[in-house]
């Protein structure tokens, strides 16, 4: 039987979403989600040496992307930007989890929020609504991204629905090259960015399978370390794929939602 209803509960810095046989935890730090079981079975990667006490961006689930992907002269010691690293609000209704970070102009001009509305569909679906407001339009000029990091055994990884789409490797400054018309599998190492993704993407891995979609075409990153880093042991570097829906190929002037559906197909 459907359960219409979604239950929230709140702990500390934890708010767990559960909706039948789903169960979604967001930790307020970065309104980060840090967990997504459907049906028993974890679907997001999260290093055992993540912090979850703020003081280090997570590393892993789905951190945010805001307002700049990548390293920027705005912010010379925060990668990515800063929304990863804020303690969010929050609030819910009966279908919705709403977490909400505000910032004055001394931070980054012009002032105003940025939402991130989490829901849970009917067959499982995480459901996420990424949308800055400004204070006014003048000299708005912002990136928005889902850093998202799926749990897989990458070796086994089929990532379809990006051979139509040009691309460009992080290496080559994002250089454009024509599409390469392959399913991508091989993943290790990669950092590569298509452009103007406008179909949905399947990712398989021998043991589940998941559709990939956002209602307005955007930028696709696909990243893996390929190596060990601080804050992933180098037994987990084939633990997870980073698949990052986003606006980031070039600075954004007016305000847009980025939303974003993933279906589990277990
Ligand atoms: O989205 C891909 C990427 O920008 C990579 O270039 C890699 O640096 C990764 O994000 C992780 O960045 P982080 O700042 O979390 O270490």
């Amino acid at each position: 039987m459907i359960q219409e209803k979604l239950i929230v509960k709140e702990d500390g810095v934890i708010i767990t979403l559960e909706r039948n046989e789903t169960i979604v935890k967001v930790h307020k730090y970065g309104a980060t989600v840090i967990s997504w079981k459907h049906k028993g079975r974890e679907l997001l990667y999260v290093s055992p040496l993540a912090k979850l006490d703020g003081t280090k961006a997570i590393r892993g689930g789905i951190p945010i992307v805001f307002p700049r992907f990548g390293p920027s002269d705005l912010f010379p010691n925060q990668q990515h930007g800063f929304a990863r690293n804020s303690r969010w609000d929050f609030s819910h209704d009966k279908d919705v989890a709403t977490f909400t970070l505000s910032w004055e102009e001394a931070q980054f001009k012009p002032s105003g929020n940025l939402s991130l509305k989490v829901s849970i569909g009917d067959k499982g679906e995480l459901e996420l609504c990424l949308r800055p407001e400004f204070a006014g339009s003048e000299g708005v000029q912002y990136h928005m991204l889902l850093h998202t990091y799926f749990k897989v055994d990458l070796a086994k990884t089929h990532i379809k629905g990006l051979d139509r789409a040009n691309y460009g490797e992080k290496q080559e400054q994002y250089e454009k090259h024509p599409p390469t018309l392959q399913v991508l599998s091989q993943i290790s190492g990669l950092d590569r960015m298509y452009f103007d993704v406008d179909n949905p993407i399947n990712l398989k891995d021998g043991q589940m399978e998941m559709r990939l979609e956002s209602r307005e075409a955007c930028d696709v990153v696909v990243w893996n370390p390929g190596k060990e880093m601080t804050d992933v042991p180098a037994s987990d570097v084939n633990s997870f794929v980073c698949i990052e829906h986003g606006l980031v190929s070039k600075l954004q002037t007016n305000s847009h939602a980025l939303r974003v559906t993933y279906t589990p197909m277990i």
